[in-house]
Order: structure tokens, then C-alpha cells, then sequence
């Protein structure tokens, strides 16, 4: 879910520096491995998108040498709710149930940017959209 922080790790020479990929994304962080060679990275999901993503290491050993690129992990961010404040997540009527009356709600707000009814932007990421919407399908007729 994002907002969760994911624990990355693995091994590789003794203190080498150690570069992760985020899909073709360099992470901007300094990580070394350890005198054993494990290296560990907490990667703060908040800011990824919803969906499929890849993550890769490749490593410097301090005497320069570059090691090929680990196999990449795959791991998806699952868009969640996050029902907080005033909001009860995708229940935007308040009812309990997630259904077609809640759609209506958010299809008025479509595409809006920071809506007048704050809780039409479900995840809270300032703008109605696609990833409010998938949100709403997964709770679908589902009591909260
Ligand atoms: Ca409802
Ligand atoms: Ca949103």
C-alpha cells in the first residue's frame, strides 16, 4: 500500500556502494553493504504510484569495481484507502456500503483538483482521478 515503507535488501561485496534502481529511476540515496556484504534499503512507498513495480541493485566495491545488475524484484503498490479525518475511505455517503451512489459522488467531482467535497479524492493526493476510482471498484459492494 503506499505509505508503507518496504524493506529492500540483499548481499554483495563488503562495503560496497550499493545503487538501487527504481524501475530506470536511480534512487538518490548512499547505501553501503556491511562488512558481511548485506546492504538494506527502507523504501518509503508514499510517493509511488499505484500498480507494478520493479526495483534493482547494482553495486561499486571500493576498489572501483562495478557489479551487473541484480535480478530486479518486482513488488505492486495496491491502492487502499486510507479513511482518516472526516472521510470513511470510498464510503462517501456514509452509508457503510460502497456502491453505485458513491460512484455518482465522485463522478461529480471527476477530475477535479482538490474537490469542494474533500472526500471525493479518496486517497487524498489533491485531484479525482483514475486511482480514485480503481479504489472505489476494489471496495465495491463491500460493508466498511
Ligand atoms: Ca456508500
Ligand atoms: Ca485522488
Amino acid at each position: 500500500m503506499p505509505g508503507q515503507i518496504l524493506m529492500v535488501f540483499g548481499e554483495t561485496a563488503p562495503n560496497s556502494l550499493v545503487q538501487l534502481y527504481l524501475g530506470s529511476k536511480l534512487i538518490d540515496q548512499v547505501i553501503y553493504s556491511d562488512n558481511n556484504g548485506f546492504w538494506q534499503f527502507e523504501l518509503d512507498s508514499t510517493a509511488l504510484l499505484a500498480g507494478a513495480q520493479s526495483i534493482k541493485a547494482k553495486s561499486l566495491t571500493t576498489d572501483g569495481l562495478e557489479s551487473n545488475f541484480s535480478e530486479s524484484m518486482f513488488f505492486e503498490v495496491v491502492p487502499a484507502p486510507i479513511p482518516q479525518g472526516q472521510c470513511a475511505g470510498p464510503d462517501l455517503n456514509f452509508d457503510g456500503w460502497v456502491n453505485v451512489f458513491d460512484l455518482s459522488i465522485l463522478l461529480n467531482y471527476w477530475r477535479q483538483a482538490n474537490p469542494s467535497f474533500i472526500c471525493a479524492d479518496i486517497n487524498q493526493d489533491g485531484f479525482v482521478d483514475i486511482v480514485d476510482f480503481s479504489i472505489l471498484l476494489y471496495w465495491w459492494s463491500e460493508s466498511l
